[in-house]
């Protein structure tokens, strides 16, 4: 699972793409043609409590893929390096300046809104020509011979540009999962989730201005309520938006990224912060992917695996290891927090709060999983 890093010149994408994977680009690494590619850390309050309480020899958290791909324009769509690495990707983040700077270059004023729908105008007119370009083969072989296929093809095709026509993203037509099956191919841009990041300037009352962000530049609006990715599961309304949003500061987020835990956290307080930008980054992004977390404690390791929303109990043993999905007997289960609060896994038994789950359990967010197997 790869999420790309897009935006205007000069947003700060690189720069924000360094600290979430700590990556340490050296200048002669920055070329801008060039699409960079680093792992960020999901932060997960969860599994740290758990360490605390096994002191496991290690501790392994999630972690998301994320591509700096480089500023993005009518241009560098026309670049098939660009293309390509773009359509590669299964989730967007749209940098957006929201900062004020004399000394760095912006086309025009700050407005982010302008900036969104630019950018989103050019991804549209990105499918618009792919779609355009398919209706012509599809329509000519259909001349050749008959297929009952191509025509529902063609059909979705039309649709499709129709929807476009109207300045509306791919991610917000309406899809049965055979249509959606139909277009996994072409790779389309629109249609991919994204997150819109509006990096603001640092001020004194940083966290009530992160929080005003959204709503101040008119960016609510356009993600829905709160700016939460919408989540197929919970929000079965705002599902066709796939888009969330989210602030940041980046000038503050890298001071941070220098500091040790402890620094950070009386930094962040003293901006009125609970949170850094880039942790509540990092987690929109997983759950706008569609991912969730089960968790294995023990002595050797506390871990984070990850896997997509309504996974049965014997796929997310094959996250782990193919052999375990292939022995699955059952899944010893419980939710991270009662694990925590009966102290121990021997504990959790003998109160009869670790349940066993068949193959067919759809494993929740957060659920502590021990594997029986027969292998
Ligand atoms: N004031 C301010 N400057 C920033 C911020 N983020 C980035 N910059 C500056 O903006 C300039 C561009 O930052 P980059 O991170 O390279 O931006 P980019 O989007 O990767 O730029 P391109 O790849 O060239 O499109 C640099 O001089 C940064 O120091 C910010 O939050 N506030
Ligand atoms: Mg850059």
């Amino acid at each position: 699972m790869k999420t790309g890093i897009i935006g205007l010149p000069q947003v700060g994408k690189t720069s924000l793409f360094r600290i979430l994977t700590k990556a340490d680009l050296t200048p002669s690494h920055t070329n801008p043609r060039e699409a960079h590619i680093g792992v960020a850390k999901v932060p997960d309050e969860r599994l740290d409590r758990l360490a605390e309480m096994y002191h496991p020899e290690k501790t392994t958290h999630a972690s998301v893929e994320y591509v700096d791909l480089g500023a993005i324009g009518q241009e560098a769509l026309k670049e098939s390096a660009y293309l390509g690495h773009l359509r590669q990707v299964d989730a967007i983040v749209h940098v957006v300046r929201a900062f004020e700077d004399d000394s760095i270059p912006h086309v025009g004023p700050i407005d982010p809104l302008r900036d969104i729908k630019n950018v989103e105008f050019d991804l549209m007119v990105s499918d618009l020509g792919q779609i355009e370009k398919r209706m012509e083969r599809v329509e000519k072989d259909l001349k050749k011979m008959k297929s009952p296929d191509l025509e529902k093809e063609l059909e979705l095709l039309k649709r499709a540009k129709a929807h476009l026509e109207t300045e509306r993203p791919l991610r917000e037509l309406e899809m049965t999962p055979e249509d959606k099956k139909r277009f996994r191919g072409f790779m389309f841009l629109s249609e991919k989730p994204i997150l819109y990041v509006l990096n603001i300037s640092e001020s004194a009352g940083l966290g009530k201005d992160l929080e005003a962000a959204m709503t101040k530049y008119g960016v609510a609006q356009l993600v829905g309520a709160a700016g939460e990715p919408s989540s197929p599961a919970t929000q079965p309304g705002a599902q066709l938006k796939n888009a969330g949003a989210t602030a940041i500061c980046g000038k503050v987020e890298a001071e941070l990224a220098e500091m040790s835990d402890a620094d950070a956290g009386e930094f962040l307080a003293s901006y009125g912060l609970k949170e850094s930008g880039l942790s509540r980054l990092i987690k929109k992004t997983y759950s706008l992917l569609g991912l969730i977390s089960f968790l294995t404690a023990g002595e050797d390791e506390c871990r984070a695996w990850t896997i997509p929303v309504n996974t049965r109990a014997v796929e997310a043993a094959g996250a782990i290891h193919s052999d375990l999905e292939k022995h699955f007997i059952r899944a010893e289960t419980i939710r991270w927090d009662q694990l925590l609060e009966a102290g121990s896994e021997a504990n959790a038994r003998a109160k009869g709060i670790l349940r066993l789950e068949g193959k067919d359990y759809l494993v929740q967010d957060g659920d502590v999983l021990h594997i029986r197997h027969s292998g």
